[in-house]
């Protein structure tokens, strides 16, 4: 559990070459969330920045490992409860540095790699080790947590050619950029964004003012990396683009049948195992070499559209959330006797979390909203609280999400 340093690099590079496996964790997850992932994982040895530098070892010899054998795994949450480990084989280590980084942003050794996701998430590692140190690019680490007019500062002084980013993170660079922090993207060639939907209109505000495209593409921890992206050459608008060489992708509707719209299922060179310990959900989700996203999709002329997800789960600044979290939270409120949490787009066009409540009493006893900031990551909290009469149910009683998705949509 590193910050973005040099270290990091050190430390997973080294677990690898030896035959361990590092599975680096979040610096931004809870302690009960630590404790479980340290746990699950059976680590026996945890490296964190309070630690002292390790003394050089000489010369370590790698071991004899095969394409098939771990190599890293990483932790994905799902809808209920526990994170999963995702297991990553050697084979598959390098591939994103083949696909994405060789096809769509074309890394070498003149660039100089900016991401604002960390090297804890998939998206980060491959952005900030696996492609630039395989294409010999260079890379800037930020070991702080990513804001703004930091970002702009850091672009300014350390001039990199290639910025990877998530649609939130573009709108906060845009914002500040906006309201007047400097901003110079003269050293950028390319902007890469994942984990998210990027909303056309954001894209566009973006190309008005940097006269840069964003390639948007989509990936996942199961995947590995990002499979389906936009290209500097092909750019559509709200697409997350066509199939990167290695992968291949389908769509598949309700009957189990390839169709136009349905469920992406993506099968290449970076793609996971399975899950550690979890065989349920390892069946669900790995078969026969495919991943299973859970996402929807339409294609179109070999244009992959997002239409959302198969579950409720919801990603808000590229990251899970889910609203079976949030909502167990509120109505640990005494004031609270219903709830309901759904997905709501904010100016930009980015999925926020909105929660319904039905009250106990005419107006709650304390704020919800800073009982809810005590309780969950930042990411995690409603952004707007509406307070209702009652939630629509069915017959039997369950809640009608989509009705409330309707009400959501101002
Ligand atoms: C969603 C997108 C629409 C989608 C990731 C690039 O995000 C990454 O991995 P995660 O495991 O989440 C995966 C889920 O996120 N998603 C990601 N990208 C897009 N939805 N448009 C997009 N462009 O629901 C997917 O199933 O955290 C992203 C590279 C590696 C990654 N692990």
């Amino acid at each position: 559990m590193l910050r973005d340093s040099p270290g990091f690099v050190a430390a997973f590079l080294g677990a690898a070459k030896v035959g361990a496996i590092p599975v680096p964790l979040s610096t931004l997850a809870r302690p009960e969330e630590v404790a479980f992932m340290v746990r699950d994982c059976g680590a026996i040895l945890t490296i964190t920045d309070a630690d002292p530098p390790a003394a050089p070892a000489g010369r370590v010899e790698a071991a004899d490992t095969r394409g098939d054998d771990m190599c890293f795994w990483q932790y994905s949450s799902g809808t209920t409860g526990a994170p999963k480990a995702v297991i990553h084989c050697h084979r598959g280590a390098l591939f994103p540095a083949e696909g994405h980084g060789r096809h769509i942003a074309a890394i070498g050794p003149d660039d100089l790699v900016y991401s604002t996701a960390k090297l804890f998430f998939s998206y980060g590692l491959n952005n900030s080790l696996v492609i630039p140190l395989a294409a010999g690019a260079s890379v800037v680490l930020d070991p702080e947590r990513f804001a703004a007019d930091r970002a702009w500062r850091l672009i300014r002084l350390e001039r990199p050619t290639v910025l990877y980013s998530v649609p939130t993170a573009y709108a906060a660079l845009l914002a500040a950029a906006e309201a007047g922090t400097p901003a110079d993207p003269s050293s950028l060639r390319a902007c890469i964004s994942a984990g998210e939907a990027l909303p056309a209109p954001l894209a566009e505000r973006w190309h008005r003012r940097f006269g840069l495209r964003i390639l948007d593409g989509i990936g996942s921890t199961e995947i590995g990396y990002i499979a389906i992206s936009n290209s500097a050459q092909d750019v559509t608008p709200g697409s997350s683009g066509r199939v990167i060489p290695g992968y291949e992708a389908r769509v598949v509707d309700a009957d189990g049948l390839e169709a136009s719209e349905g469920t992406l299922w993506v099968r290449g060179g970076s793609t996971a195992l399975g899950y550690h310990d979890r065989p349920e959900a390892t069946a669900a989700t790995f078969r026969d070499g495919w991943v299973v996203t859970g996402d929807r999709y339409r294609v179109a002329d070999g244009h992959y559209f997002h239409l959302g997800r198969d579950d409720d789960m919801l990603r808000v600044g590229a990251q899970w959330v889910s609203p079976l979290e949030v909502e167990s939270v509120l109505l640990s409120h005494p004031d609270v006797a219903e709830c309901a949490v759904v997905g709501r787009a904010d100016a930009d066009g980015l999925v926020k979390v909105c929660a319904f409540v039905v009250l106990r009493g005419a107006a709650p006893t304390s704020d919800l909203a800073d009982f809810c900031a005590e309780r969950l990551a930042r990411h995690k909290r409603p952004r707007w609280i509406e307070s209702v009469a009652g939630l629509p149910r069915t017959a039997t009683g369950k809640i009608q999400r989509f009705r409330l998705r309707e009400a959501a949509r101002v």
